[in-house]
C-alpha cells in the first residue's frame, strides 16, 4: 500500500483513522496481548461511519433511537474503545486505554455489554455480534411499527470478519435478514483474506457475494481504505429495501511489517516495527499521545449527534401519555402492574379446576393471560411451533407486511433464533421468547451462555425435557442438559411440576432484569399438584413444602417437573406403611440458592433420609442431598445415568427404573 498516497489524498480523514491505529498499537503493546491488525485495518471504515453515518450521542449513550454499532469481529476491541474514547464516551478515559486488558479496567479483552456505555452487545465468540444485529434489526421494525418513524426510526450497523462469516450462526443470521428484509442492517465486511491459521483461502472459497445475495440481501464492494468510496457505499446501503453488506477490501495491520500477513492479526508489539509504522503514518507523537487537532475534530464527530437527539426528544414528548409510560417502562424492563394480577387470578382458576396437561401446554395457557397485558413480549420458535406451544392468539406473525407482529418464525435457527433473541432484549423495548426441544439447547448454548454473561433476561422455552418425550428416542431426550443449563452461572432454569408452578415460572422469568431464563417443559400430561391456590409464589422461593410428612419425618423426597407426581405417589407408598414422607418440589434451585439459610433450613432440614428424582443426570444433585444438612450416605438420587431410548414414555420410566416404587425402596434402604 502506498500510504503517503493515501495520506495526501485525505488529510483531515487520514489523522483521525491514524489516531485509532496508534492507540491501537500503543494499547496492545501496553498490555503485551490483544489484536492489533483488523482496528488498524478497519479504521477507515470506522471513522467514515462515524463521522459522517453513525447517530449517536456520548453524553446520552443510551438514547432509544441512536443507530447501534455492533463490533462482530470482538477481538477487534482496540477499534470500538479508540472510537469510543476519541469521540469523548466519559467512561473511555485514556486511562481505560493505557490499562487495557487489565484487571477492573472497562477495556476486557473483547467488548463486554455493560463494562462501558458504547458497547451494545458483549462480542468475541465469532459470529455471536452479526446474528445478534438480526435482532437488533428486528427490534428497531418492530418498535417502529408500534410507536412510528418520529420516534423509532435508526440503523444498525456490524463490523463483522471473515471469522464471523465462517461460523455456522452466520449463515442462520443472513438469511433471516434476508427474509425478512431487513433494510436498516448494514453489515461493513472486513474482507482482509487473513485469519489465524492464514489466508482465508487455506480453508475456504466461498463467494461471499453471492452467498449474500443469494440470501436476498444488496452487495456493494468498495476498497476499504478509500473514505470516498465508503461513504458513497454508506450512503447507498441506507436507502435500499433490504439489508445491505458492504464489502471492504481491506489490509490487515495496514502499514505495519506484518500487513497483509496472519501475524498481522495477532498482537504488534516489536517497538521497531511500530515506529516504522508511526513514521509510515507521519505519525509524530509519543505514545497514547493524540494530536489536540485531531483529538478536537474526533470531539466535533462526537458533538454531531447531541441536536438530533435533542429533536427525537422532543419529538417523543408529542407521544400521548400512555405511549411515553410504555415506552419508558418497557425501556426500563419494568413489568405492567396488571401482570401480578392476571398470573394470580389464573392461578386460582387452574388450582380450581386443577387440568392435566404437558407443562408446555400450561406454557400456552400462562402466555394466552400474560401476552395481553405485555405488550413487550415477541415469542417465537425455531420450526417448532405447534410442539413449544409459544404462539397466542393475540400476537401477529412479524413478516415483511406486518412489522408489528409479535410472532417470530425462526426456521430451523436454534442458534440464530437465540443470538437474535438476545439482540432484541439488547436492542430494548422487547422481552423476547423463543422455543425449541431441550436437547437442541445445545444449538443454542453460544447465545445463552453469552446472555448470561450479560445478564440480559432472554427466555429460552424449552420443550420435550425428558425420557418422557418418549418415541422420538435417545436422539431427543435432554439427559445432561438440565446439569448444563444449571452449570451456566446467572442462569435460571424452571422445570415446573404442573400449571401453578409454569404460570409462577413465567412471572419470574419476565419480572427479572438481569438474568436469563430456561423453561423446561413436558411434552407428556401431567396433573395439578399445586390444588390449594396460594396468591404467594411459591417458585420465587426455587423450592418449597409440596406436602409434608404425616407423623414423624423420617423422609424428604426432592423433585422437578413431572417427576413430582413420581415423588407423590412414593410418598403414599411411604406415608402407607408409616414412615412419615416430605415432598419438597424444587422447580428452580438457582433461586432457592438465593433464599436465606433460615428458610433452606425450613424446607431441608437435617436428619430424615433424602431421595431426589429427575428424569436426567445426577449432576449437581449433590448439593441438596449431601450438602445442606444432607449425608451422603443417607440420601440417592433416582434418575438416569446415560442416554434414553425410543418407545413409549410410560415403559421408558418403568425400565430406567424411574418410577414411584423405586423411589419408595430406596428411602426405606436407607432409613436405618
Ligand atoms: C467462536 C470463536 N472461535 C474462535 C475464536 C478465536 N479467534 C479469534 S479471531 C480468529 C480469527 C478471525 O479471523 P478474522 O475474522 O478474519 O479476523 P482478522 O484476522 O481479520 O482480525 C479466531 C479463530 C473466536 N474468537 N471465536
Amino acid at each position: 500500500m502506498d500510504l503517503k498516497a493515501l495520506a495526501t489524498a485525505n488529510p483531515d480523514h487520514w489523522a483521525k483513522a491514524t489516531a485509532i491505529r496508534a492507540l491501537t498499537l500503543d494499547a496492545v503493546a501496553a498490555a503485551n496481548s490483544g489484536h492489533s491488525g483488523m482496528p488498524m485495518g478497519m479504521a477507515d471504515v470506522a471513522t467514515v461511519l462515524f463521522e459522517k453515518h453513525l447517530n449517536f450521542d456520548p453524553t446520552q449513550p443510551n438514547w432509544p433511537d441512536r443507530d447501534r454499532f455492533i463490533l462482530s469481529a470482538g477481538h477487534g476491541s482496540m477499534l470500538l474503545y479508540s472510537l469510543l474514547h476519541l469521540t469523548g464516551y466519559a467512561d473511555m478515559t485514556l486511562d481505560e486505554l493505557k490499562n487495557f486488558r487489565q484487571w477492573g479496567a472497562r477495556t476486557a479483552g473483547h467488548p463486554e455489554y455493560g463494562h462501558a456505555s458504547g458497547i451494545e452487545t458483549t462480542t468475541g465468540p465469532l459470529g455471536q455480534g452479526i446474528a445478534n444485529s438480526v435482532g437488533f434489526a428486528m427490534a428497531e421494525e418492530i418498535q417502529r411499527a408500534t410507536y412510528g418513524k418520529k420516534v423509532v426510526d435508526h440503523y444498525t450497523y456490524v463490523i463483522a470478519g471473515d471469522g464471523c462469516l465462517m461460523e455456522g450462526v452466520s449463515q442462520e443470521a443472513i438469511t433471516l435478514a434476508g427474509r425478512h428484509q431487513l433494510s436498516k442492517l448494514i453489515v461493513l465486511w472486513d474482507n482482509n483474506n487473513i485469519t489465524i491459521d492464514g489466508p482465508v483461502t487455506l480453508s475456504d472459497r466461498t463467494d461471499q457475494v453471492g452467498r449474500f445475495k443469494s440470501a436476498g440481501w444488496a452487495v456493494i464492494e468498495i476498497d476499504g481504505h478509500n473514505p470516498a468510496e465508503i461513504d458513497a457505499a454508506l450512503t447507498q446501503a441506507k436507502k435500499g429495501n433490504k439489508p445491505t453488506m458492504v464489502a471492504c477490501k481491506t489490509h490487515i495491520a495496514l502499514g505495519h511489517a506484518a500487513q497483509d500477513t496472519s501475524k498481522g492479526h495477532g498482537a504488534l508489539t516489536d517497538a521497531d516495527q511500530m515506529a516504522a509504522a508511526k513514521a509510515a503514518y507521519g505519525w509524530t507523537t509519543g505514545p497514547f499521545e493524540v494530536p489536540a487537532d485531531v483529538k478536537a475534530a474526533w470531539e466535533t464527530i462526537g458533538a454531531r449527534g447531541a441536536a438530533t437527539r435533542r429533536a427525537w426528544e422532543e419529538r417523543f414528548d408529542t407521544l400521548p401519555r400512555g405511549k411515553r409510560e410504555t415506552f419508558n417502562r418497557t425501556y426500563a424492563l419494568d413489568v405492567p402492574k396488571k401482570l401480578s394480577a392476571v398470573v394470580k387470578a389464573f392461578k386460582k382458576q387452574m388450582s380450581e379446576t386443577a387440568p392435566k396437561l404437558a407443562t408446555r401446554a400450561s406454557s400456552e395457557k400462562v402466555l394466552e393471560v400474560i401476552n395481553p397485558v405485555m405488550a413487550e413480549t415477541v415469542g417465537g420458535s425455531a420450526d417448532l411451533t405447534g410442539s413449544n406451544n409459544t404462539k397466542t392468539s393475540d400476537l401477529g406473525v412479524f413478516d415483511t407486511d406486518s412489522r408489528g407482529g409479535r410472532y417470530v418464525y425462526w426456521g430451523v435457527r436454534e442458534h440464530g433464533m437465540a443470538a437474535a433473541m438476545n439482540g432484541m432484549a439488547l436492542h430494548g423495548g422487547i422481552r423476547p421468547y423463543g422455543g425449541t426441544f431441550m436437547c437442541f439447547t445445545d444449538y443454542a448454548r453460544p447465545s445463552m451462555r453469552l446472555a448470561a454473561l450479560m445478564k440480559i433476561p432472554t427466555v429460552f422455552v424449552m420443550t420435550h425435557d425428558s425420557i418422557g418425550l418418549g418415541e422420538d428416542g435417545p436422539t431427543h431426550q435432554p439427559v445432561e442438559h438440565l446439569a448444563i443449563s444449571r452449570a451456566t452461572p446467572n442462569t435460571y432454569v424452571f422445570r415446573p411440576a404442573d400449571t401453578i408452578e409454569t404460570a409462577e415460572a413465567w412471572e419470574v422469568a419476565l419480572s427479572t432484569k438481569e438474568t436469563p431464563s430456561v423453561l423446561s417443559l413436558t411434552r407428556q400430561g401431567l396433573p395439578t399438584v399445586r390444588t390449594e391456590h396460594k396468591t404467594k409464589n411459591l417458585t420465587a422461593q426455587g423450592a418449597y413444602v409440596l406436602v409434608d410428612a404425616d407423623g414423624k419425618r423420617q423422609v424428604i423426597l426432592m423433585a422437578t417437573g413431572s417427576e413430582v407426581e413420581i415423588a407423590l405417589a412414593a410418598r403414599d407408598i411411604l406415608q402407607a406403611q408409616g414412615i412419615g414422607t416430605r415432598v419438597v418440589s424444587m422447580p428452580c434451585w438457582e433461586l432457592f440458592e438465593e433464599q436465606d439459610e433460615a428458610y433452606r433450613k425450613r424446607v431441608l432440614p437435617g436428619g430424615p433420609v433424602r431421595v431426589a428424582v429427575e428424569a436426567g443426570i445426577g449432576f449437581g444433585w449433590d448439593r441438596w442431598l449431601s450438602g445442606e444438612r444432607g449425608r451422603r450416605e443417607k440420601s440417592a438420587f433416582v434418575g438416569m445415568d446415560g442416554f434414553g431410548a425410543s418407545a413409549p414414555a410410560g415403559t421408558l420410566y418403568k425400565e430406567f427404573g424411574i418410577t414411584a416404587e423405586a423411589v419408595a425402596e430406596k428411602a426405606k434402604s436407607l432409613i436405618k
